[in-house]
């Protein structure tokens, strides 16, 4: 049976490899769904990376996971900080949860300290730049793929 993973990315994240490389490198989005699809190969499980700067988006999106996907890896940006809605709609959802940063948030601004989506994900990853995709990826892999 082929499974699924969806890879959900918040507001701004469309400008990767576009702005501030310093915090975010070089890699595009586009290069980040060809290392998680290189990840997958060979494997029983397909990729699907989205991205949206709308908050809606995002929730309708983790609903439509409840359906097809058997695990969500998730970078809400700056949603991560505040949105309530993003994390009811991942209580929703049955499958693993992995929540993954780019940049290492600890060493950033307080604010970016706290994240809804924590109280859910089963996995938080941060600072391991777009290479975090990629791990994350064979991480659920493992998970999805286990029983
Ligand atoms: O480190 C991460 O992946 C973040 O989730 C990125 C969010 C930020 O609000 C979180 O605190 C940490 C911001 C995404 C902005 O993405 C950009 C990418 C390239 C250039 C400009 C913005």
């Amino acid at each position: 049976m082929t499974r699924s993973i969806h890879i959900l990315n918040g507001p701004n994240l469309n400008l990767l490899g576009k702005r501030q490389p310093e915090i975010y490198g070089h890699d595009t989005l586009d290069d980040v769904e060809a290392l998680c699809r290189a990840e997958a190969e060979g494997s029983d499980v397909s990729v699907l990376l989205r991205q949206s700067n709308y908050e809606g988006q995002i929730v309708d999106w983790i609903h439509e996971a409840r359906e097809e996907a058997s695990g969500i890896i998730i970078n809400p940006g700056a949603l991560t900080h505040y949105s309530i809605a993003v994390l009811d709609a991942l209580n929703t959802f049955d499958g693993p949860v992995i929540e993954l940063h780019i940049s290492q948030v600890h060493k950033r601004e307080s604010f970016r300290h706290h994240s809804y989506v924590s109280l859910r994900a089963d996995a938080v990853m941060a600072g391991f730049g777009v290479r975090g995709y990629a791990l994350a990826t064979r991480h659920m892999i493992g998970l999805i793929t286990a029983d």
